[in-house]
């Protein structure tokens, strides 16, 4: 392979974030972004809204896929400010799940109960505590109050599958309604219950979603991606788009592919004890969040394994192979 520069991956949780964000399902970064920064990303949902057709003003505008629509979105992508965070949570295998922006203006639609998960068969019931998606969301327009067209979640409800209210609009004990400075950065785990509030004010809420997923999980907003505009992206932002003409490559992406960030604390392409006799791209490389959970997190079921084979497969190396 030719000499190639990689990038360490960007910060993400620190400890406290990441058990605040377990716990309520929800974090809120307040000035994430200065107010030159608001300007800009203001500045290009409104140039895409006025090159769209389909525009109106007094109807909720949402738009998906929004990276190939203008520059300032697609930078979003692997964007030192909020990339760190995904990358805690998938990896090596991170991919870009949906990108939206949002103008809701007065008495236009707004969101039902809901996660953001999948229906009958949610995320949790496979996935209980990781999120499937997380959604970092900028927020571009001063909230202060309810009845703003507001985003509002039920703290911690991303460990249930089951809300009273799904799919009305109705008002519950111990929701909470999000009030919050152009400016603010947040995010989601996708199995967490939000619903959006009327917007009764003469404000137009202004603001852009990013999800990331496993490159395994499917796409919300593309099959593929524009093969000329992939051409603009740098490597990072292009790996992250995962748009692969084999479909398998999704759970099994190419070895150019890998690695897709250094670990940031070590500088590495790999793990101090992986084993060099796997090829880079098919070894297990642990995620953030693995440490976090029990440095290695082997799961509920791992010991079950341990138990009946004898240590030496699973020590000192724990490898997964290659299938
Ligand atoms: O606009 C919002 O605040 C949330 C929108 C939403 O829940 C969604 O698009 O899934
Ligand atoms: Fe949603």
């Amino acid at each position: 392979m030719a000499e190639q520069a990689y990038r360490l991956a960007p910060s993400g949780f620190t400890r406290t974030q990441w058990d605040d964000f377990m716990e309520e399902g929800f974090l809120i970064i307040e000035n994430a972004l200065d107010s030159d920064e608001v300007a800009y990303y203001r500045n290009a949902i409104e140039q895409i809204a006025a090159a769209d057709p389909k525009f109106n003003p007094t109807k909720t505008y949402s738009i998906s896929n929004a990276v190939e629509r203008h520059r300032a979105v697609a930078e979003m992508i692997d964007h030192p400010r909020h990339v760190g965070y995904a990358y805690d949570i998938y990896g090596e295998l991170l991919k870009l799940h949906i990108s939206q922006i949002f103008m809701r203006p007065k008495r236009g639609s707004h969101n039902i109960w809901h996660p953001d998960g999948a229906r009958g068969v949610p995320y949790g019931v496979f996935s209980p505590e990781l999120p499937m998606q997380l959604k970092i969301g900028y927020w571009l327009t001063d909230l202060p109050e309810p009845k703003m067209g507001n985003f509002v979640y039920m703290p911690g409800s991303h460990r249930t599958h089951y809300l009273r209210g799904y799919d009305t609009h109705e008002s519950l004990p111990g929701e909470r309604i999000l009030t919050l400075k152009a400016g603010t950065m947040t995010l989601m785990h996708a199995s967490l219950w939000h619903r959006v509030e009327p917007n009764l004010s003469d404000v137009v809420r202004k603001n852009i979603f990013l999800a990331y997923c496993p490159s395994w999980i499917c796409e919300a907003d593309r099959h593929r991606s524009n093969d000329a505009w992939l051409k603009t992206l740098n490597r990072e932002q292009r790996i992250i788009m995962r748009s692969y003409s084999s479909p398998y490559a999704r759970t099994k992406p190419p070895e150019s592919d890998s690695p897709l960030f250094l670990d940031r604390d070590t500088g590495k392409d790999c793990d101090p004890e992986s084993d060099s006799g796997v090829k880079l791209h098919r070894r297990k490389r642990q995620t953030w969040a693995e440490k976090q959970m029990g440095a290695p997190y082997e799961g509920p079921l791992a010991e079950r394994f341990a138990r009946r084979h004898s240590p030496a497969l699973i020590e000192p190396k724990r490898e997964m192979r290659a299938v």
